[in-house]
């Protein structure tokens, strides 16, 4: 901890009224001034325009919502003009860097990629601080959630939402023995989503059950007031018990309590969310124990909302496993209509909360409910059969778990009975349930009946209030509370003179300072983090242990094998290794090729109306794959027929001395290549030899060579001896520009000739 690290780092000037989409937004910005920043109340926000069929591109959605302003599409939509059609459904993805400044620029990227739904786990242990935080220090799983941090993050939520143009839930916790500190201080600061579930304080908390559910009223009182979603905490005990999918009825009592709870203290029910997981994962068969689940709390909780959200249960290390699941996962919560979608990433498994983890959680999401869309206007649910008869089960077993509360004397009973948490399936019991004594837990000694004469002087409020005769509300007699006159709200800076925001910014001042300096990271600004992806041919012990070897003759350090898979007892394993490098990139002394200039579409037709062009083309080699190419071909894929340029088509697998061949024949002016297949880099060695058959037959000159397929690249192209090469990406209108561009050049070479 150097001595420099207690100066505090420049101001950067106050953030930009609108965020370019071409700079990236400074921390340091959003902290200044930040004492004087009132965020807007912020009420839950579900997304808008839903229930209409909506045209994007080319096809009708009928579950969907407003386009964003600005995003980035999945991948594949470049198949159907780059579209981006957002689900109905809220998307949620969970952030857990430990440091709000490098949280922030991740939920940019987040929400660039369609989540609407910002959630930020608290560090480790704060359920046990039994007030308010302060300050920004950096946390353990996640972030310290404290004012200053809330401000900050939402002041720049505020900023990005106008960006995509599409409001952003913020999201935390309210839990733990400060709960209604914390729901005030949300308000304040324009959170809008929470989870809040006294049960959780119970059973994973060791808090004192009546203090959990006292705590509660308040806070729910103030969410009631802030209008904002309540999420519960039933679904913990399915990621806790052993067996979880046997604690079905559980969760659901679970849900039910809250849920009621919450009513009673005045939430309305649109803005209560039961947080539900699907209970089991493959290679389990699934869907044939979780969608009678789904379906039954459907049923029993028809005015409330459901949160889908991933198993984590089951979840190993390795992202394609966890992608399947969670597509899994979304069939269910397209079949159930859930109306959020919440995402989690692998780093569950393997504990690495990685940026590009969320945006991939975010995409599976967008891009397995966008596929789903409409599925329930062709499969219905079999509710005759099978399905109806667990889901009737079901429900009942969990009607029998609440009858036998009632009998054994009320919830805290049971609750130190053991009732909770057992991984047996109700009303089967394995005495493994999480037990907690009435009298018991943290907090228990701190719970005062309120004077006959108890009076608070707040406009939010739960329970008798007996307001003095001379105030017509309670608050007056403080003048207005803090929700009433925010300017009321204590600010308080950072408190820890060296785990703060400042130095941490401070620590890293070159790359704030030096923007053209990058470091690869996954966690924290210029982390240097970065992993390798290694198949080695042995058992995954030695495989493990050779590729710490490798990393460390790599230049890496701080190698850990993240991720370790057998692919068969001695003949493979996969292992990822993270390591971290040392050194910087100076972007300013990268030599980047410049894109070509591409011709407009008119300029290029004018051209080839004057002066013809012909070309051949095919897929060489033992290549099949057609389809790329026929986008550059076909008139119809907006190819280069369409421009004018007659082409002669040799099909696919076509050796290349038949494609030189045919050139000459047809006396054509170019050969266009293709080449999908990279095993062995075969698509290179075609390249090169296009070009070798073309010098020994004396054409060279005369002939326009391009490359294409998804792994080629112009420069790969040209070093292997061709013109041009053209990768992932590509259009018609590149190659036709780059034709006629190359005639030009050849016709003036040849003083007006053509090239044949
Ligand atoms: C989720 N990834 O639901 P601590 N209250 C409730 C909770 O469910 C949780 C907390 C508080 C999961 C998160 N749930 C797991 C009802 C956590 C957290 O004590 O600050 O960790 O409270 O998205």
């Amino acid at each position: 901890m150097g001595e420099d690290r207690k100066v505090p780092f420049p101001e950067a000037g106050n953030p930009p009224e609108h965020l370019d989409k071409d700079r990236k937004i400074d921390v340091r910005q959003i902290l200044n001034g930040l004492e004087d920043y009132r965020p807007r109340r912020h009420p839950w926000h579900w997304r808008e325009g839903r229930g209409v069929e909506r045209q994007v591109g080319d096809f009708v959605y009928r579950e969907t919502s407003e386009p964003l302003k600005q995003s980035v599409p999945l991948p594949g939509s470049r198949g159907f003009g780059s579209i981006d059609p957002q689900p109905d459904c809220v998307i949620t993805t969970e952030i857990a860097s430990g440091r709000f400044e490098d949280d922030i620029r991740r939920m940019r990227m987040a929400a660039w990629n369609g989540a609407d739904h910002l959630m930020v786990i608290r560090t480790a242990g704060q359920s046990h601080i039994d007030s308010l935080i302060e300050g920004t220090t950096q946390g353990i799983g996640g972030i310290p959630v404290t004012r200053k941090q809330c401000r900050a993050t939402r002041r720049a939520l505020d900023l990005i939402e106008e960006e995509v143009g599409r409001p952003l839930n913020f999201h935390s916790y309210v839990s733990g023995v400060a709960g209604p500190d914390i729901a005030v201080m949300f308000v304040e600061e324009g959170v809008s989503g929470v989870h809040q579930d006294p049960q959780y304080n119970i059973l994973y908390r060791n808090i004192n059950g009546l203090r959990s559910f006292i705590d509660a009223c308040e806070s729910k009182k103030v969410l009631a007031y802030g209008g904002m979603l309540q999420i519960d905490g039933a679904h913990n005990a399915n990621a806790t018990a052993m067996e979880a999918w046997k604690v079905m009825p559980e969760l659901m009592v679970q849900h039910a309590i809250n849920s009621i709870f919450s009513r009673k203290v005045g939430i309305r029910p649109e803005n209560i969310a039961l947080s539900t997981v699907p209970p089991t994962a493959p290679p389990a068969p699934c869907m044939r124990l979780d969608l009678p689940y789904a379906v039954a709390l459907r049923d029993l909780f028809r005015d409330y909302k459901m949160r889908a959200q991933q198993n984590t249960k089951f979840m190993e290390s390795e992202t394609r496993e966890a992608t399947v699941t969670h597509t899994l996962n979304i069939v269910i919560s397209r079949l159930t209509s859930a109306d959020i979608q919440s995402t989690i990433t692998p780093d569950e498994g393997r504990n690495v909360p990685w940026h590009y983890y969320n945006i991939q959680g975010v995409n599976t999401a967008r891009q397995a409910l966008d596929g789903l869309d409409g599925i329930r206007d062709q499969v219905k649910l079999d509710r005759d059969g099978e399905l109806g008869r667990t889901v009737r089960e079901l429900k009942e077993r969990a009607v029998l778990f609440l009858e036998e509360i009632l009998e054994v004397g009320g919830y805290f009973e049971a609750v130190e009975r053991g009732f909770f948490v057992d991984s047996g399936k109700y009303p089967e019991r394995k005495g493994d349930g999480i037990a907690r004594e009435k009298a018991g837990g943290i907090g228990n000694d701190m719970i005062f009946l309120r004077e006959p004469d108890y009076f608070a002087p707040v406009s939010v409020h739960y329970g008798n209030n007996h307001v003095p005769p001379q105030f017509k509300r309670p608050s007056d007699a403080i003048g207005g509370d803090t929700f009433e006159d925010p300017s009321k709200i204590v600010w308080v800076d950072e408190l820890d003179e060296f785990d703060n925001v400042n130095a941490r910014i401070a620590e890293k001042r070159k790359y704030y300072e030096h923007p053209n300096l990058i470091r690869p990271e996954v966690e924290w600004m210029a982390d240097g983090v970065v992993v390798v992806t290694l198949l080695l041919p042995t058992d995954v012990r030695t495989a493990e242990f050779a590729a710490l070897k490798i990393g460390e003759k790599m230049g890496l350090t701080d190698c850990v094998a993240i991720h370790k898979q057998a692919m068969h007892p001695c003949e493979g394993a996969l292992i990822e290794l993270k390591g971290v490098v040392g050194f910087d990139i100076d972007t300013d002394e990268l030599v980047i090729p410049k894109l070509p200039e591409v011709l407009s579409a008119k300029e290029i037709r004018d051209y080839i109306h004057e002066r013809p062009i012909t070309v051949v083309a095919a897929t060489v080699g033992e290549d099949e794959h057609s389809v790329g190419l026929k986008e550059i071909l076909d008139i119809k894929h907006g190819g280069i027929e369409g421009f004018g340029v007659k082409y002669h088509y040799l099909g696919t697998s076509c050796p290349v001395e038949k494609l030189v061949d045919a050139a000459i024949e047809t006396k054509s002016d170019a050969i266009l290549q293709s080449t999908i297949i990279s095993h062995d880099d075969i698509h290179i060695q075609n390249m090169r030899r296009l070009n070798q058959i073309c010098v020994e037959r004396g054409v060279r000159d005369r002939l326009i060579l391009a490359g294409g397929g998804t792994q080629v690249t112009d420069e790969m192209a040209v070093a292997a001896g061709l013109d041009a090469g053209f990768g992932r990406g590509s259009k018609g209108i590149d190659v036709a520009s780059f034709l006629v561009k190359r005639c030009r050049e050849k016709d003036s070479e040849n003083c007006g000739g053509s090239a044949r």
